[in-house]
């Protein structure tokens, strides 16, 4: 997958694409992370990427040329078919980001992220170029490097080769639409805290079982609405009836 990042603050990207998982990544060429400075698409001897709200109040504005030049300098350089070619836009105002959309960005060869800063970009960059506007949670950041980077490591995740294992993948929580079981190590006693006796006993039914009615356990407390949207069956929902109606029995019984 190519990935094309507008910043002004293209260094913000080396620490987390220098190391680890996606610096092998890159370095295999699975991947390829094309950084553009903003400022490198201004004409003026300032270089200036930014001006004055029109209308007034607080703050700059990122101006629509250099972000326009920049955008149409990438597509110049690739091919036809990538007419589709993703131009994403980082902003509190965007879709709200998730795992399902992680999935449908990783199906594409070619991903463009604009990232805005100060108090935001022009609006003819949502109008007449962004094709996509992703937001990572109702919180205000002070730019889009940091949404950017948030996406961009869901998305790299889901590429084949990227991670070790294809197995963690299939495994992991959010695929499935709800929370993880807890996980254990050694020791098996830790001052005094023991790991669950059923992941000790060797017993790979059991401990599936335990596994699941854990994680239908903590998504029913901690984030219920997951429960309802996710595909469940017929023991799953046998199991969220049975802790539904044991919650109310427990209840009832604090209220008596
Ligand atoms: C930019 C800013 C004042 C934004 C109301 C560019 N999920 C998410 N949170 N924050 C962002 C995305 C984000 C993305 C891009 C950004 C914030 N800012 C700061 C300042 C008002 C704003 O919009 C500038």
């Amino acid at each position: 997958m190519r990935i094309d990042i507008l910043t002004l603050f293209p260094q913000m990207f080396e620490v987390p694409f220098g190391f680890g998982i996606f610096k092998r990544a890159i370095d295999n060429g699975l991947v390829s992370l094309n950084l553009h400075n903003i400022r490198d698409y201004t004409h003026d001897k300032h270089h200036t990427a930014d001006d004055y709200p029109y209308g007034g109040g607080a703050g700059m504005v990122l101006k629509p040329e250099p972000i326009f030049e920049a955008v149409e300098a990438i597509k110049a350089g690739v091919k036809d078919e990538e007419a589709e070619l993703p131009i994403i836009l980082l902003t509190p105002q965007g879709r709200p980001f998730s795992q399902r959309i992680a999935g449908e960005l990783s199906r594409n060869r070619h991903l463009v992220f604009i990232c805005g800063h100060y108090e935001g970009v022009d609006e003819r960059v949502q109008e007449h170029l962004a094709t996509d506007e992703i937001s990572i949670g109702d919180y205000v950041l002070t730019g889009g490097e940091v949404p950017a980077m948030v996406v961009i490591d869901a998305v790299l995740r889901l590429l084949p080769g990227v991670l070790g294992s294809e197995d963690s993948l299939l495994e992991d929580s959010h695929a499935s639409g709800l929370l993880e079981y807890p996980q254990y190590t050694r020791p098996e006693d830790y001052r005094g805290w023991k790991v669950p006796e059923v992941l000790l006993s060797g017993n790979h039914a059991r401990i599936a079982k335990w596994r699941r009615e854990q994680i239908i356990r903590r998504t029913q407390e901690r984030r219920p609405e997951l429960l309802n949207k996710a595909n469940l069956g017929f023991e799953d929902e046998q199991m969220v009836e049975r802790l539904t109606t044991k919650r109310s029995q427990v209840n009832k019984d604090r209220e008596s």
